[in-house]
């Protein structure tokens, strides 16, 4: 007996088997849940990198719905959406697990960011929960549970975070506004705030060794966050475990966040 026998939802942000939303997935699916899934649209049809990448992770689980989206891109929402409502009918779930901003543009100071830039980062970001929350709404018609994917530079300045932090902000906020709004709806909704883990996205994010070695030494756990365990506590807020609680921000980060200053114990 699964704690997701029964249930469906779809899964957007697998871009590889190292996506966070691959980990989500996967204890998802061990639980018995019915899932399906979009990836970036595949630019030429005939090399689908992205869809070949996403059934690598997805494939064994012979899932009804794999489709391309952009969430950028009105019609390709509007394609997966009318799929999920044929093919799934109610769904239970939703897993937004997206993000992007321009690579030079996260690169500058954000006294330095582009108004094209900043618009586009937002848009991905942030607006694209608000946009897959509003779609998902009438096919949680018996309730749901939503959840997201944030960092702490979103509370508090990491340096090189930069206008990724600035999204994240937006993005935490939309929770709650989102989780006041379809409470009575019995429609959950939720973030993660997910320490630094080896990913596609996390490539570009400033020096990615550096913020791990900072957690081995700052963490209340003195280490850094598995892939598993954010996989676990997305799947638990995706859960009817976690059936009483909204608009939060769950942090799992080994501790990190709750940190002022650096341990007695640190290394210079
Ligand atoms: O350390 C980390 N990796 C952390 C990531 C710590 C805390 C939070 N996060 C967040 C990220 O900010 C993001 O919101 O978790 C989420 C997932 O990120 P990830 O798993 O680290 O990254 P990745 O595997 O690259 O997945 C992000 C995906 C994209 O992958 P690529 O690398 O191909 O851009 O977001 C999707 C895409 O699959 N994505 C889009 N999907 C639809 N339309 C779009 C788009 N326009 N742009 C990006």
């Amino acid at each position: 007996m699964g704690l997701f026998d029964g249930k469906k939802g779809l899964v957007f942000g697998i871009a590889n088997d190292r996506s966070i939303a691959a980990a989500i997935a996967k204890e998802l699916h061990a639980e018995g849940a019915e899932m399906g899934f979009t990836h970036l649209p595949d630019a030429d049809p005939s090399r689908p990198k992205s869809e070949k990448r996403l059934r690598k992770v997805v494939g064994d689980w012979n899932p009804k719905l794999v489709m391309p989206c952009d969430v950028q891109d009105e019609s390709s929402l509007d394609a997966v959406f009318s799929a999920a409502a044929e093919t799934f009918g109610s769904i239970d779930f939703l897993v937004h697990s997206i993000a992007y901003a321009p690579l030079d543009d996260l690169q500058k100071p954000v006294y330095g960011v582009s108004r094209a830039g900043f618009n586009m980062s937002m848009e991905i970001s942030v607006f694209s929960l608000i946009d897959l929350v509003n779609r998902a709404k009438p096919l949680m018609s018996d309730g749901g549970s939503i959840l997201t994917m944030t960092y702490l530079g979103g509370e508090t300045v990491i340096p090189g975070y930069n206008l990724m932090g600035l999204c994240k902000s937006a993005l935490e906020s939309s929770v709650k506004y989102l989780a006041h709004e379809l409470g009575q709806s019995r429609i959950r909704v939720n973030a993660v705030s997910a320490g630094p883990l080896r990913t596609l996205a996390a490539s570009a994010v400033g020096d990615f060794q550096k913020m791990t070695k900072l957690y081995e030494a700052f963490s209340p756990m003195r280490r850094n966050v598995e892939f598993d365990e954010v996989g676990k506590t997305g799947m638990f807020l995706l859960s009817d475990l976690s059936s009483g609680i909204t608009g939060e921000n769950v942090h799992v980060d080994c501790g990190y966040h709750v940190m002022g200053g650096p341990p007695l114990d640190a290394e210079e």
